[in-house]
């Protein structure tokens, strides 16, 4: 592992930095040669999807984009490392918890199923067979359906979330936790009610054509780097790229294209954003608030002189309504409390929505910067009134972007992955399946923690991810797992969630994307649909990484079969025999599937229908609606300051790393903000360590500030003076996780607030000791 220190990145992102991380990542799976052919299927018409991010494939049918977090999720996935009986019975699972979250999924692929075995405190392996047989026990022993709960990580495919959504509806409940909960779940809340669909409206192709792209809080050069593609080509034909962000992030400012050899031979980069706001941690709301009023002043001032308006009226009068209540709410925003609450000044918000005005196209993304506070809902639809003022949606070149995470978790919401059905769904699933699936609305992810911890939820069932690290309020989250009767995991590698685990817990190894899935001796393809609404299908091309895997269909389709019986109509043994029968049954239960089988046969597959991109509002009223939203006066964090008085509280952040995926963490390097070989590091303003009477690298702890009287607390963290606002914060996610209380959560979505934690610092006596 590198050495640790703090040093300046001064390289633009992308560029050499990022072909030599590869080369390490390549190396470190033992992957050097096998890995090159993996990586150049990845995104091609006859290859698998990236497992990485959602953000769509340019040409899918063409040249290979090379995208360096691309390559490490591919890598991590196609190491040559596993983590076989033998790891298990080395090791106990109290010797396992006491590793690091780097160490536990380092140690490979899963290769057997396993069961936890009490008496020896160790994992063993376990015949499939019987894995379904206790499953279906635990599941059909339970007095109600709504005691099991049925998370689900965004890679599901749609024909594995199709499967499952099926299985545990007519097992008989609607507990569907997913990341979604805690991620974009704002965006879709806001969004529906807006405009009638809760996804994004633009395609790559409007990209092109956007004049203006505002990027809310969000860091692609990281997260989503084929995006820096995008707003490259963008910049260099002139297109004004805004920024909002607490952080400079590298990503944001310059990147160079690996795959440019000028670039790459003489060092040069292409800048990305030309105007970039550094804003406070929350302040969203308020600076979109501001954008806002200047836009409706200068409308105003337009009408007094006779000069034609600024708002597309035309627009306004056939497709909206509402805009009466938001100007009398803008209206009543002070310039002065709109920059309390933002961190900018009034000239800096005047100055964006200059941008936005002179700008005929404007495309506005955001990300989790937006979604993970309180008031995410309602900044959300402040974006959209911004987009709605001068009908920039439902034209080429403009549009609301939220760009999601996981590759494949809009497609997972397609599928019906839901804790909120909607009753038309319920009622085409009774229809084609000829049951009464249940109405009540089930669980989602911080609820779904609470029903464990009340004892009412005892089976916890996950396809995917990493519950125990990924949710907030880690000890509460930990104990309410440990209460369950059982926990299940359907998962590529040895996480976290498997070593916090119930009475009776179960370790199921699936194959990855990556893998040939070959069924009656056919290899499956599978379908995804990224952040743009385009579907299109995957195909492994690995060996599996163990004869003993099997696919998330077939494990759905088996325990199904095992927990169901005659209960069930649907063949589920057939289904998994042949994908192309699960899209068959999609088809006929989501009429935008239509002729499903044919179209995703195309290379580059189809898009999706997006009734708000083509102007029509399928919303309660049938326009798309400004929605007003007032400042919020008492925010959780004005709170915190009340109930601390005399003590500095500030505003924490909790972000990713270069280096890790979610909770999969690849490495201790964040190049791009200048940190090399450590994790545990707490981003500050140098004014705030020199008021603390600190100095940079000093070690603090960090203790959440909560009206609850539960000591929510982080220790060992190093400083690092770092530009952001004075009091606000930045550290990794999932090392803050124990900071984010369980009532935290954003209003209306309940997506736990990871952006916003009020906490205060403590001098730590020294050095934390990270298990690495
Ligand atoms: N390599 C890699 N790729 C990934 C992931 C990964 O972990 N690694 N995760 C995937 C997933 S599931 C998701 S959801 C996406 C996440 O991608 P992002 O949405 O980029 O998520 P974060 O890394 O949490 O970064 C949030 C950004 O918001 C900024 N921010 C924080 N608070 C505020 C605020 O109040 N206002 C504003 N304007 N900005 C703020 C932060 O400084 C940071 O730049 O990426 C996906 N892709
Ligand atoms: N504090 C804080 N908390 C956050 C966030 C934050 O910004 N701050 N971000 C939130 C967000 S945006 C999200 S999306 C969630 C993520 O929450 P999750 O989706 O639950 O977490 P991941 O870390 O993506 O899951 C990683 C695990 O998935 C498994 N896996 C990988 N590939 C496959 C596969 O193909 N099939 C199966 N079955 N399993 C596989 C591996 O075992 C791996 O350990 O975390 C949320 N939590
Ligand atoms: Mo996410």
């Amino acid at each position: 592992m590198h050495e640790q220190k703090i040093a300046f990145y001064a390289g633009p992102a992308g560029g050499w930095g990022a072909l030599n991380s590869v080369k390490n990542a390549l190396l470190h799976q033992n992957i050097a040669l096998k890995g090159a052919k993996t990586l150049l299927s990845a995104n091609q018409p006859d290859g698998f999807d990236c497992p990485g991010c959602a953000w769509p494939d340019r040409n899918h049918a063409s040249t290979f984009e090379f995208c360096e977090n691309g390559v490490k999720a591919v890598a991590a996935e196609a190491t040559a490392r596993r983590a076989g009986p033998e790891l298990f019975e080395r090791y106990t699972v109290q010797e396992l918890a006491a590793h690091s979250d780097y160490w536990l999924e380092d140690q490979g692929r899963l290769t057997h199923p396993m069961v936890y075995d009490a008496t020896s405190d160790k994992y063993q392996p376990i015949a499939w067979d019987e894995a379904f047989v206790i499953i279906a026990r635990h599941l059909n022993a339970l007095p109600d359906p709504n005691q099991a709960i049925f998370y689900t990580s965004g890679r599901a495919s749609n024909e594995a979330a199709f499967l499952y959504q099926l299985f545990v509806r007519q097992y008989g409940t609607n507990n569907f936790p997913d990341c979604s909960n805690m991620c974009h779940e704002p965006s879709g809340t806001a969004m529906r009610e807006q405009i009638g669909v809760g996804k994004g409206t633009v395609e790559l192709a409007d990209f092109e054509k956007a004049d203006a792209i505002f990027i809310f809080g969000q860091n692609p050069g990281t997260n989503h780097p084929r995006m820096l593609g995008e707003l490259r080509a963008a910049h260099k034909r002139g297109a004004r790229i805004v920024s909002f962000n607490p952080l400079r992030e590298r990503g944001l400012e310059r990147f160079a294209d690996p795959q440019d050899k000028l670039e790459m031979a003489t060092l040069g980069s292409t800048p990305i954003s030309t105007h970039y706001f550094q804003l406070r941690i929350g302040g969203d709301l308020a600076a979109v608030t501001g954008m806002v009023k200047h836009v409706l002043e200068q409308e105003a001032a337009a009408h007094t002189s006779g000069a034609p308006g600024v708002l597309d009226h035309a627009f306004i009068a056939e497709h909206t309504m509402g805009l009466e209540a938001l100007a009398a709410s803008v209206q009543d925003a002070s310039w002065a409390e709109l920059e309390a609450m933002s961190g900018l000044t009034e000239a800096q918000m005047r100055a964006a929505a200059d941008v936005y005005l002179g700008a005929p196209s404007v495309i506005a993304c955001w990300g989790m910067g937006i979604t993970q506070h309180a008031h995410s809902v309602a900044t959300i639809q402040m974006i959209t009134n911004l987009l709605l003022l001068r009908g920039h949606i439902g034209r080429p070149g403009a549009g609301p972007c939220p760009v999601r995470g996981h590759s494949n978790v809009q497609g997972d919401r397609t599928m019906g992955i839901w804790e909120k059905p909607s009753a038309t769904l319920l009622d085409r699933l009774g229809d084609v399946y000829g049951f009464e699936p249940p109405r009540a609305h089930g669980v989602d992810a911080v609820e779904a923690i609470a029903l464990m911890r009340d004892g009412k939820g005892k089976v916890f069932f996950a396809l995917g991810g990493n519950f125990a690290a990924a949710t907030p309020d880690t000890v509460a989250t930990w104990q309410a797992l440990q209460r369950c009767d059982l926990t299940v995991h359907v998962t590529t590698k040895l996480n976290r969630s498997h070593v916090v685990h119930g009475r009776q817990a179960l370790i199921l190894p699936c194959l990855g994307r990556t893998e040939i899935d070959l069924q009656n001796g056919r290899a499956q393809g599978v379908t995804v649909e990224d952040s743009m609404s385009m579907v299109h299908i995957s195909m492994g091309i690995n060996p599996p990484a163990s004869e003993h895997l099997l696919s998330e269909p077939a494990i759905i389709a088996r325990l199904a079969h095992a927990t169901l019986g005659a209960r069930s109509q649907v063949d589920w043994l057939a289904l998994m025999g042949d994908y192309s029968l699960i899209r068959d049954e999609i088809e006929k239960v989501f009429p935008d599937f239509a002729r499903f089988n044919q179209r995703v046969a195309v290379p580059g597959g189809f898009r999706l229908r997006n009734t708000a991109s083509e102007r029509l509002w399928a919303t309660a009223t049938g326009k798309a609606t400004f929605q007003a939203h007032a400042l919020p006066r008492n925010t959780p964090l004005q709170r915190a300051r009340e109930r601390s008085p005399g003590q500095r509280v500030f505003t924490l952040q909790s972000t990713r790393s270069h280096d890790q995926y979610n909770t999969t963490v690849y490495g201790m390097d964040d190049r791009y903000r200048g940190v090399f070989g450590q994790r545990r590091v707490l981003f500050i303003h140098a004014e705030d360590i020199r008021e603390l009477g600190m100095r940079d690298g000093d070690w603090v702890n960090i203790r959440t500030v909560w009206n609850d009287g539960v000591e929510r607390r982080a220790d060992g963290f190093k400083l690092v003076a770092y530009d952001t606002p004075r009091g606000n914060l930045a550290a990794y996610y999932p090392e803050t996780n124990p900071l984010v209380p369980l009532t935290a959560v954003a209003e209306r979505a309940g997506t736990p607030t990871s952006k916003s934690i009020p906490v205060v610092l403590e001098r730590a006596a020294t050095a934390h000791d990270v298990a690495a």
